[in-house]
């Protein structure tokens, strides 16, 4: 913070009677790791209501007949609690949400199955957002509205976008309800997927409050030596000696953005207009606002803002206030785009924490349901289901001294920093941890089984910090850990330099946070000892060992981590990279930029539901140049993030301009990280910026980051299924504000109306 901010708080505090920051550690509350919420099974006894909040969490009923999968949810607004370490209390919230639960209920399947999902729209039909003229202190942008109208997309699921399965056009209004039917095809690959809301104009509100979950496809098809190329699951290979499998733990890591209002009903325009941050009440942009006579002191901090790039809120932590000192005030709520959402640096600034399935800093092992000891594998599943930023994963061993045992970090991000020291290492020295990094061995990239187990833990391929585990929002990781040693250890969420948080010179984008943030403690039992250095091998002959009916060939890759037998390939491309098919000529191009007039465009378009960008051809592959700005920066420049619906890509290449100013890859010809400065001078990257594309090199993923000034090369084969649906930016309000685009595929480009339809046939009078 700059001097001015420090200057306000005094005028904070009397406005918000708000304690001192906190600083100290506090005795530790208990706050135990929890899977996400599960399915009851249809007729039997719901959950007893919550002792906190009006309403019970929910998740829902599911019913197994054959391969059909019924499952009923309802989208409701959930009253509930979440922790607040900046206060140390337990802020109550009103979120729309699946169920009235703070992430939706694990949806488990394997291929073959059908899902028939009945979700309940139970929200109010009376949806300022959605009038002709909505309330201007809503900060809506232009295209965003409609909170109470929801829809469901399945992330990464390789099924039909049409009728009533995987699409994101169909608008299902407030107390009404749909019956989806998603047809999951018997080759389906498992793997990691979730499903979240996609309605367009609210797809960001929904999923700030939580409105996503984890869907997991499960299978049990071993890898057959008579058919290689037949999918296999590696599920089949992840299990002891005994053929028990390996302890799994899901981590859906949301960025819920709540925030309490000051609601006088008084005042014109509605409500949620004046948002509580820890240096007062700020309001809905000075154009679209009414000045209520109390806010003076706020609206002359508003007027007159401390110097720096940023303006109120996007730089000050959002607070609740206690009720005594504003009786209007609010429970927390996501109700305004604007002031909630829309900067490119707002989750770093407003004080919330990432939880895990819904709960902030928890804590893993303490419990028997959660144990873990040394030397035993396990397979994690992380999922990035926030909206914005970057989470920089690393696992750390705390100092043999750290009072993580028994203390809590308190106060917010920036606080902690000096506490999040004492328990986890030099964390505001990613160097000085790499001696205490525990690695990951990743299995799957966004669900899908990779060729080659890749291990997480080494200096990055350029200058900066080692590399992490860069989840983007949207991605999935599926890893194998193992602890060294029995102790406490540190699940981070680390920081980013300034350099690989381009926006602002150094306020947002890129690869992390501004400040590292604690996101789970682990406590890990004793066991069977291994040294930090031999666990790759460890993994690596567990794998063999546990396995033994495999061909001897198949587990003496299993020795080097090749992952080939159980690697996820679309139809007509082989297992092994080296047999893939010559490259496709045709190329498609997507280009992600905010223009100077703060539309928000791909190919220079914003999103027009009525307009199909992309027409292709159904069984046929394409190339993507996916770029990110436009040609001549602007301050507007930001990095963006493509996701494509229904089929995953390969990323082929990754480039940027080298000193001559032709396109190099950052990629060394055995699909390894280039080391810069490259001897060659080719491409300069002083920054660190290509480190989150380690490891990407031929694998396939749904989602990808673009950075500025990288040109993302990726091939996809539009496999199966005939059908519009969209690519856009996995920054979710960047979706919303227009950063989404319609492809349609089509039986065959050749023939009238793309084979769809006779022309002539249809007549109406
Ligand atoms: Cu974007």
């Amino acid at each position: 913070m700059n001097r001015p901010i420090v200057r306000l708080l005094a005028v904070a505090a009397l406005l918000a009677g708000c304690g001192p920051i906190h600083s100290q550690a506090q005795q530790r509350r208990p706050r135990n790791f929890e899977g996400p919420p599960r399915l009851t099974e249809a007729g039997r006894a719901r959950p007893a209501a919550a002792l906190t909040g009006a309403q019970p969490c929910d998740p829902g009923t599911v019913t197994v007949k054959g391969n059909l999968v019924s499952v009923e949810v309802h989208y409701k607004l959930a009253d509930f609690t979440m922790y607040n370490p900046d206060s140390g209390v337990d802020d109550r919230l009103m979120l729309r949400s699946y169920g009235g639960c703070k992430s939706g209920p694990l949806l488990e399947l394997h291929p073959g199955n059908t899902l028939r999902l009945h979700l309940f729209n139970d929200l109010s039909a009376d949806d300022p957002s959605c009038y002709p003229n909505p309330p201007v202190g809503l900060g809506l942008f232009s295209g965003v509205g409609c909170f109470n109208t929801i829809n469901l997309h399945t992330h990464g699921l390789h099924v039909s976008p049409a009728g009533n399965s995987d699409n994101v056009l169909l608008n299902i209004a407030p107390q009404t309800d749909f019956v989806f039917e998603f047809n999951i095809p018997d080759d389906h690959p498992s793997g990691t997927f979730w499903y979240h809301a996609h309605r367009h104009g609210s797809t960001a509100i929904q999923v700030a409050s939580g409105a996503s979950g984890v869907l997991i496809v499960r299978g049990d098809r071993p890898y057959d030596p008579k058919n290689p190329q037949a999918p296999a699951d590696i599920d089949t290979i992840l299990h002891d000696k005994q053929s028990k499998p390996f302890t799994e733990q899901t981590f859906l890591l949301q960025q819920i953005s709540y925030a309490c209002f000051n609601n006088d009903p008084t005042v014109a325009g509605g409500k949620w207009q004046r948002i509580w941050t820890n240096v007062g009440p700020f309001l809905t942009p000075p154009e679209q606002r009414v000045v209520p006579a109390i806010f003076d002191q706020a609206s002359a901090i508003y007027n007159n803002p401390p110097s720096g790039p940023l303006s109120p809120p996007a730089y000050s932590p959002f607070i609740c206030p206690p009720q005594v000192s504003d009786k209007n005030a609010s429970v927390g709520v996501i109700e305004n785009f604007g002031l909630q959402l829309f900067s490119a640096t707002i989750w770093d600034t407003n004080g919330r924490f990432t939880s895990v399935n819904g709960v902030v800093q928890p804590h893993l092992g303490a419990d028997q349901a959660t144990a873990i000891k040394a030397g035993e594998i396990q397979r994690w599943r992380f999922i990035h289901a926030g909206i914005h930023d970057t989470v920089n994963l690393e696992i750390v061993k705390a100092p043999q001294n750290s009072p993580i045992a028994t203390a809590e970090l308190t106060g917010n991000r920036q606080a902690q920093v000096k506490d999040l020291a004492r328990f986890c290492g030099d964390v505001t020295n990613p160097q000085n941890l790499v001696p205490r990094l525990i690695p990951q061995f990743e299995i799957a990239t966004d669900g899908l089984t990779r060729r080659t187990m890749r291990s997480i833990n080494l200096p990055g391929g350029s200058p900066g910090p080692p590399q992490s585990n860069y989840l983007q929002p949207g991605y999935r990781s599926d890893i194998l850990v193992v602890f060294p040693s029995e102790g406490d250890y540190c699940l981070l969420d680390q920081a980013a330099p300034k350099g690989m948080r381009p926006i602002n010179g150094g306020a947002g984008g890129g690869q992390g946070p501004s400040a590292p943030q604690l996101l789970a403690y682990i406590h890990v039992q004793a066991g069977q000892t291994v040294p930090k250095e031999n666990l790759e091998q460890y993994v690596r002959q567990a794998l063999s060992d546990n396995n033994p009916s495999l061909p001897a060939d198949v587990r003496a890759g299993l020795r080097q981590g090749n992952l080939t037998p159980w690697a996820f390939v679309p139809s007509g491309l082989n297992k092994d990279a080296s047999l893939d098919p010559a490259p496709a000529t045709n190329v498609q191009t997507a280009n992600f930029a905010i223009t100077l007039q703060g539309q928000f465009q791909i190919n220079n378009a914003s999103y027009d539901p009525n307009v199909v960008n992309y027409t292709r051809q159904v069984n046929t592959t394409d190339e993507w140049l996916l770029t990110a700005g436009p040609a001549t920066p602007t301050p507007n420049n930001e990095p963006h993030i493509f996701h494509i619906h229904v089929n995953p890509f390969e990323v082929i290449d990754i480039t940027t301009a080298d000193k001559f100013g032709s396109q190099a890859s950052i990629f060394n010809p055995d699909g390894t990280c280039k080391v810069f400065p490259d001897p060659l001078g080719i491409p300069p990257d002083s920054q660190g910026l290509a480190n989150q594309y380690c490891g990407m090199w031929h694998t396939f993923r749904d989602t990808i980051f673009v950075e500025n000034g990288y040109q993302i090369h990726v091939r996809t084969r539009y496999d199966r299924y005939i059908g519009e649906y969209v690519l856009h930016c996995h920054i979710l309000d960047h979706e919303d504000a227009g950063m989404m685009a319609n492809i349609n595929i089509v039986p065959d480009l050749k023939a009238p109306g793309g084979g769809i339809g006779m022309t002539g046939m249809k007549h109406s009078r």
